[in-house]
């Protein structure tokens, strides 16, 4: 039986290149995003190759969560695999300048929604004694940039839940890892610069950066393993990028 497998933030970048990898592959797909016409078509999409489930809601919105878990039919119930992804970076600007509602939304979308998805999720696989989350990180996670200060706590506040979940879940032999990606060229800096697009273009300039689909195929090779392996914390990054600061451009 094919297991299924939950993406939050399946709507853009490395969620959807995880989507149309795990699809090629033949898993069940719950995706789940804010934005209905990118979910329908996913689902026209991707339905053509497995079953797929979409679910629009705001991982901020904590009984929405619960209600979109209650709500899985029968065949979608069964939650084999959780990818905690959906989450964005808001502004970068230093601390004293910074604006309360950007760093509301990094708290409330990258950690609060990330705690809520588990919640609601956990139960199931506490009872089954089975599961596996896989939480997407950061590098900014590991270490702090200039301007990146809450961007970079939320991400941090991943790493913690990450180490904390994998304790606390290892008496039901359910597995917790994480993947912290470098840069990624994705929607992520339109959304951080707030639709900017020549400021998000040029994040991406002057070197190879890495590739929605390459941390799908990590994703993918992380849930391929042997039961008795868990990929705990996994670092990536372009080979042109040695820290957050220090990318190697031709420019
Ligand atoms: P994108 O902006 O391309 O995708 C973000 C996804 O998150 C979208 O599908 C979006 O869907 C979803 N999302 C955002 N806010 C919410 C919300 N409030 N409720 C539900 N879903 C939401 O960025 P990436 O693919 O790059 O980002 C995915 C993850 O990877 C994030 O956690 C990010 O922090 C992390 N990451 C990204 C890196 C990069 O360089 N790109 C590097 C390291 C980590 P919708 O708008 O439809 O709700
Ligand atoms: C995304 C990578 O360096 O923009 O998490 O924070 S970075």
């Amino acid at each position: 039986m094919s297991k299924t497998v939950l993406i939050t933030g399946a709507t853009s970048g490395i969620g959807r290149a995880t989507a149309e990898l795990f699809a090629k592959q033949g898993f069940r797909l719950i995706l789940c995003g804010r934005r209905q016409e990118r979910l329908d078509e996913l689902k026209d999409q991707l339905g053509k190759q497995t079953q797929v489930l979409t679910l629009k809601f705001d991982v901020r919105d904590r009984e929405a969560v619960f209600l979109a878990i209650e709500s899985l039919p029968k065949e979608f119930s069964q939650i084999d695999i959780l990818i905690n992804n959906a989450g964005n970076a808001h502004g970068l600007d230093p601390i004293d300048k910074g604006s309360p509602d950007d760093w509301e939304a990094m708290l409330d979308i990258n950690v609060k929604g990330l705690l809520y998805m588990s919640k609601a999720v956990l139960p199931q696989m506490v009872d089954r004694k089975s599961g596996h989350i896989i939480n997407i990180g950061s590098t900014a996670g590991k270490e702090v940039y200039p301007n990146g200060n809450v961007y970079c706590a939320s991400k941090h506040a991943v790493d913690a839940i990450n180490q904390g979940m994998r304790i606390d879940l290892n008496a039901y032999g359910i597995r917790v890892g994480a993947v912290n990606p470098g840069l990624v060229e994705t929607e992520f800096s339109d959304v951080r610069f707030k639709g900017d697009t020549e400021r998000a273009t040029n994040v991406y300039k002057g070197f190879q950066p890495l590739k929605p689909e390459d941390i799908a195929d990590i994703i993918h090779f992380v849930v391929t393993r042997p039961y008795h392996v868990n990929i705990a914390d996994l670092v990536v990054m372009p080979t042109a990028q040695a820290s957050s600061t220090i990318v190697k451009k031709d420019l």
